[in-house]
């Protein structure tokens, strides 16, 4: 496979303006017959044109209705002596069938559970017709679709529905126009027999719009709370960045066999069922709010990625760095209160912290606009997305929320139907804002698009009693990552508060400043080394610095513990606070590592549990900050912290922590368990699920003390519990908390959860999850893991099902994969092997769970390069898996 490389970017031959599309639909054959009207393009050399396509059966080509003369080259089909620029447009018919019902790459047209869909992005549309299937060539679509009527009654596609009837022999057609130009990744159709959930509603403007989410029948009482999120989205996009809804109808439709979340098909979005079903007693409050957020992230994408949308893949964090910020922000301004806000803050840079940094310093870094890749489905990665996200989230530090939302007004003024450049979209927002630290840096700001590591801040203070002064220096590092030996300095903004001794705020006054400022300074570095000195402090402060994660870096400070302390009891910056806990259960966990402690060694100081116990009883806090608190860093997070890493060592102390923390806390856990567990009438708002979170936490650890004590009254609650609860939130955190204590009464509550939800797949799903991530206790998940694979409802086809059990073994739970034996990974490359000949895409994702394989302890690290080169010498192994196990051994 060959590299395809950004610098080589050119414009393409021709342009299609136009594309008419007629489907024949049938599973094991369907025909497809496309005219489009091309043009060359006058800028670019005279060429041929070259039409992707794959597992396409071509059976016609007509220039002009001439039958033309073509060759294949590879994949390509290439067309010679067509007509040039002054011959005007030429119009070219390609008919050719594929089969939908043998698709299970999940890419072009497949069938799911009957029903036809498709999923185009990033170069799924070659699978439907030959095109010049690249974003920058944009172009309006009429789609006709024809198949049986009593079993595709739904026809659907982008755009407005312009004509629809009957055909002979019990077959129907619809034809869509979709008046946006667009490129063909945004293409979609779907058939089959849906049901829909409709709204009308009116925007601000006073345009009328019908809103529709599909499923299938028996699925419509689960469509509430997305359809509630489509609406809150439409009217927030308006709200917040003037970007209103240009869609006379806008659909959203769920299917069960889907690689990805959800797909922003320009007026009809597909998307996996895990982002569209919800009802109280089938889905957790974590459902709820991934649902908010996938549903306004697609929605968002209307603009962001469809009005305007990239040039060329390696662009991909343009449109998706710049949606997620949106989503971000959209869940954040649903939240009622600051503390809800902050939570969700907490909750995205958890996420970054734990998937992306690790992404940076292993084999697959890359840059948020990447150099080059073998296949473009691996650059669909929490770099291109969370780290895009926050590389926005800078810019609007920099230049405030009004210069940023002034910004992507002129974005969108300038770019509206076309595709465009990272740079487009840096250059739109200085612009706006030309006074601003962001346009005055703006080409060494864009260094985080062009390099890739997670930058180090080293900070260090030091207080000067006589000048009244503190000095903090900062140095700023990025270690090497692969193809970028070094790194030039980032613009980093830092945001800054000062605490005294007693946790009070103090006035923030840097030396030559005549201005004395209350409460968090955003300082904006940009030198390898720089020093702030703030002046007119009576003793040495407690720096809170980095508040709110204001840059995606890791900031290494010596804060003594008391200093930990004092932020956790006082930082009025809520991201600091929770910070502060984890910095010293992060420095136990890895004291504890280094002292090769066992599992009935205490970890955790006295001190630590006195703040723990705090927090839980500080009625100044929320449930949902609490369990926060009180949740340790991850073993995957406390591994990114080691050179070395022995993860049945990380296990086995985090593990230990865990039941100190149960234990030294059994009589508050009671309490917090009494206080929150009865949240009323289910309703999946930020407070209430909050308590259920805590509640559950509680649970959890009650649990996991009985185990210790030999108490049976609490594991006996927890099954009533499990058995009386009104939601899935708090049954399934009571299941959990008899599954991760390993208690006995585990067994029975999971069979009776399978019984009742037996025909819930996204149920099901979590049943399997639950049992393939639970914590290991001498090497039982594997075995385990096997057993489920047995499972009648086990399926590797299906994705969601296939990451339950294999992505939650291999992927989520470290403790019980990384096997002394080895067998875990070799588990992993039979696996591996096995997706690869069914949906390379998925394969790929689960050939990442050993990136880190350089890090590990010895026998780990051998036994997992292993497994890795075993993958890696499988003939006929897939683009996308053979990038993936490549770079992990270069
Ligand atoms: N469907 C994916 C997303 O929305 C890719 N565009 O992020
Ligand atoms: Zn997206």
């Amino acid at each position: 496979p060959i590299a395809i490389r950004r610098e080589d970017y050119a414009a393409p031959g021709y342009w299609i303006d136009t594309v008419d599309l007629t489907f024949d639909l049938d599973p094991a054959k369907t025909r497809v017959l496309n005219r489009m009207r091309l043009r060359r393009n006058p800028d670019a050399p005279i060429q041929p044109l070259r039409l992707d396509g794959d597992e396409l059966n071509l059976a016609r080509v007509l220039v002009n209705g001439q039958g033309a003369s073509f060759r294949m080259e590879g994949d390509q089909l290439v067309i010679d002596g067509l007509p040039y620029a002054e011959e005007g447009d030429f119009e070219l018919e390609i008919f050719t069938t594929c089969c939908p019902i043998k698709n299970t790459k999940l890419m072009g047209l497949f069938v799911s559970e009957d029903t036809f869909f498709t999923q185009c992005e990033a170069e799924g549309f070659r699978r439907i017709t030959y095109f010049l299937d690249r974003p920058d060539v944009m172009s309006t679509y009429t789609v006709t679709l024809r198949a049986a009527k009593a079993a595709y009654p739904v026809l659907l596609s982008n755009g407005n529905l312009v004509e629809q009837g009957d055909l002979p022999e019990g077959r129907h057609f619809a034809k869509w126009v979709d008046p946006f130009r667009k490129p063909s990744y945004l293409f979609a159709l779907v058939a089959g027999k849906l049901v829909a959930r409709e709204q009308r509603i009116t925007a601000r403007n006073g345009k009328e719009h019908l809103l529709q989410v599909y499923v299938r029948a028996g699925d419509l009482d689960k469509t509430e709370h997305a359809m509630n999120s489509l609406i809150n989205s439409v009217l927030w996009d308006e709200a917040r960045f003037g970007l209103p809804l240009d869609l006379d109808r806008f659909m959203i439709v769920a299917t069960s066999d889907f690689n990805m979340g959800a797909m922003e098909n320009k007026g009809l979005n597909i998307f996996n069922t895990k982002y569209v079903l919800a009802n109280q007693a089938t889905a957790t409050d974590a459902d709820y709010s991934n649902i908010e957020s996938v549903v306004g992230h697609e929605y968002f994408h209307n603009w962001s990625g469809d009005r305007v949308t990239c040039r060329d893949w390696f662009q991909l964090s343009l449109k998706e760095g710049l949606t997620v910020f949106r989503d971000q922000e959209f869940s954040q301004d649903l939240c009622a209160d600051a503390s809800a806000r902050a939570v969700k803050r907490i909750e995205d840079v958890r996420v970054l912290r734990t998937a992306q940094f690790p992404e940076d310093a292993g084999p697959m870094a890359h840059p948020v606009r990447p150099d080059s890749y073998i296949e473009i489905s691996n650059f669909y990665t929490v770099t291109i997305y969370e780290k895009g996200a926050e590389v926005v989230r800078m810019m609007q530090t920099l230049v405030g929320r009004k210069g940023f939302e002034a910004g992507i007004t002129l974005y969108f003024e300038r770019h509206d139907g076309h595709a465009v450049t990272c740079d487009d979209f840096a250059q739109a927002i200085a612009d706006a804002n030309p006074e601003s630290e962001l346009a005055r840096l703006l080409p060494q700001f864009k260094r985080w698009y062009s390099q890739a590591g997670t930058p180090r801040l080293a900070a260090h203070g030091v207080y000067d009693a006589q000048n009244r002064s503190y000095t903090l220096s900062v140095v700023q590092s990025c270690p090497p990552t692969p193809g970028q030996p070094t790194k030039e300095p980032f613009v980093i903004p830092l945001n800054i508060g000062l605490l005294d001794a007693n946790g009070r705020e103090l006035p923030i006054q840097l030396e030559g400043e005549s201005e004395v400022t209350r409460g968090t300074r955003t300082v904006v570095l940009s030198r390898a080394g720089e020093q702030l000195t703030f002046v007119g402090l009576d003793a040495e402060p407690v720096p809170s610095i980095l508040r709110g994660f204001s840059a995606p870096v890791i900031l290494d400070f010596d804060y003594t513990d008391a200093q930990l302390l004092t932020l956790l009891a006082n930082d009025p910056d809520p991201f600091n606070r929770w910070e502060a806990g984890q910095r010293l259960g992060l420095r136990a966990a890895l004291q504890g590592i280094a002292a090769l402690a066992t599992d009935t060694t205490p970890v955790l100081n006295d001190a630590y549990i006195d703040a723990m116990r705090s927090v839980l009883r500080n009625p100044q806090l929320d449930a949902a900050f609490k369990e926060l608190v009180l949740t340790l860093p991850s073993e995957t997070y406390i591994a990114e912290q080691l050179d070395v890493v022995d993860p049945q060592r990380v296990h086995l102390v985090r593990e230990a922590m865990r039941a100190q923390l149960a234990t030294a806390l059994f009589a508050d856990w009671e309490k917090v368990y009494e206080e929150n567990h009865d949240t009323g009438a289910y309703t999946p708002d930020p407070t209430s699920s909050g308590r259920r979170a805590l509640a559950g936490m509680a649970l959890n650890f009650l649990c996991l003390a009985a185990r210790a004590s030999g108490d049976t009254v609490w594991p006996g609650k927890t099954l009533q519990r499990f058995k009386d609860a009104g939601n899935m939130t708090d049954r399934f955190n009571a299941l959990n908390a008899l599954v991760s204590s390993g208690h006995t009464l585990a067994a029975q509550a999971l069979a009776r959860f399978h019984a009742i939800f037996k025909d819930e797949a996204l149920v099901i799903d979590k049943w399997f999850s639950l049992q393939a991530g639970a914590s290991d206790r001498g090497g039982d998940i594997l075995p385990l893991v096997k057993q489920l694979m047995k499972h009648p409802d086990f399926s590797l086809k299906n994705p969601n099902r296939a990451r339950s059990v294999i992505f939650s073994y291999c992927s989520a739970n470290p403790g019980a994969f990384h096997r002394p034996d080895a067998a875990g990974y070799v588990f992993w490359s039979d696996r591996v092997i096995e997706l690869d000949a069914i949906n390379p895409q998925v394969a790929a994702r689960l050939a990442r769970s050993l990136d880190r394989w350089s890090k590990l302890a010895e026998p780990y690290r051998s036994a997992a390069r292993e497994a890795i080169a075993r993958v890696a010498a499988k003939p006929d192994l897939s683009k996308d898996t053979h990038e993936v196990v490549t770079r992990a051994l270069a």
